[in-house]
């Protein structure tokens, strides 16, 4: 019988494209990302949504930068994932990032559902949670970074405007690394729904699920994770016994960044009220959300947000690398 390291070797093997593999699935990975694969390296999914519109220009390529900077440091290789001319990307070059930074929100915010409409318009697009999370899998990169996810939106039972990167952590197979859910959201409404698409919610070194720009939601999470090991022999099992779901391992930001609650709360009523004279609904509300929250709060949200970012790509480039020591 095969020894469960010569197991996970093959099934190693079989995860990883060659670029030749790559480009007849139609999509271009950067050569750092195929040689990272291809020798069974630690590699960490980023998103670019979070780029073109979760954050202003320049601040959003300076953050982009220092997060991959921060992913390399830590040991592994960083892979933002774009639409470029309609060509999804896995890896992006400087040139590339600087490029989608200053396109911003001219840039097509892409989801699951905007994927093929993205590429036959050999448009622009920004992948977001859910879009990510399917090149990711598709390359076979288990570990991705991010600030926060979406989740259901308040009022979410009537509007039933629920983020698809819920139903993506549902059935596609990769570790989701984000600071919880934004109060923008239904935060226990976000967590029944997750139960119900059979995600695996974890908590970093806490039992709460945090908020964002607080480490509390007033949630408790069914699975708590002490360290990068905990979250691999996590993510390691998910895959051997091929539930085909997500997981979604939160963690709160760290205790000098957040801020102040009751500051946050009350900036977000008001962009709520904002959105809703306004009548800004559908993909458009997350956008609009986190920029009127920024300038409500003179620019503190912003600060946290990167700050939270920057602590989510330490702790997943770590998880990253546990999992392919996991795996030799
Ligand atoms: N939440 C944030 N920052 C973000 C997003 C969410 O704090 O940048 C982005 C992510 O790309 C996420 C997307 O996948 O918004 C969710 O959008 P929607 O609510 O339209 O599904
Ligand atoms: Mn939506």
């Amino acid at each position: 019988m095969a020894s469960s390291s010569a197991l996970s070797r093959l099934s190693n093997l079989h995860n990883h494209l060659n670029p030749t593999d790559s480009l007849s699935k139609g999509v271009k990975l950067s050569p750092e990302v195929t040689e990272a694969l291809s020798r069974g390296h630690a590699v960490v999914a980023l998103e670019s949504t979070i780029i073109s519109h979760g954050m202003p220009f320049p601040k959003n390529l300076e953050t982009a930068k220092e997060v991959e900077a921060i992913v390399r440091e830590n040991g592994a290789v960083p892979a933002t994932v774009a639409i470029l001319d309609g060509i999804p990307c896995i890896g992006l070059s400087t040139e590339e990032l600087e490029r989608l930074a200053k396109l911003g929100s001219k840039s097509q915010k892409t989801a699951r559902r905007d994927i093929a409409h993205v590429v036959a318009m050999r448009a622009n697009g920004a992948t977001t949670v859910s879009a990510t999370m399917f090149f990711a899998s598709m390359v076979g990169i288990p570990v991705f970074v991010t600030g926060g996810i979406g989740g259901v939106h308040r009022h979410g039972e009537h509007t039933m405007d629920i983020s698809s990167d819920l139903t993506e952590l549902g059935r596609t197979p990769v570790a989701v690394i984000s600071a919880g859910v934004k109060s923008i959201l239904d935060i226990p409404r976000t967590l029944e729904y997750l139960e119900t698409q059979g995600v695996c919610v974890a908590a970093y070194k806490t039992h709460e699920f945090p908020a964002f720009f607080t480490e509390s939601s007033g949630c408790k999470v069914p699975c708590r994770v002490d360290s990068p090991e905990d979250c691999a022999r996590l993510i390691d099992i998910n895959m051997k016994l091929k539930l085909g779901s997500g997981i979604l391992i939160s963690v709160p930001i760290p205790k000098e960044h957040t801020t102040s609650g009751s500051l946050i709360e009350s900036a977000i009523q008001s962009a709520l009220k904002e959105a809703r004279d306004k009548n800004i609904v559908g993909n458009a509300e997350t956008p609009f959300l986190l920029a009127r929250v920024n300038e409500l709060t003179g620019g503190m949200s912003l600060a946290s947000n990167i700050a939270l970012v920057k602590n989510n790509a330490l702790v997943g480039a770590r998880i990253s690398v546990a999992l392919s020591q996991l795996r030799q």
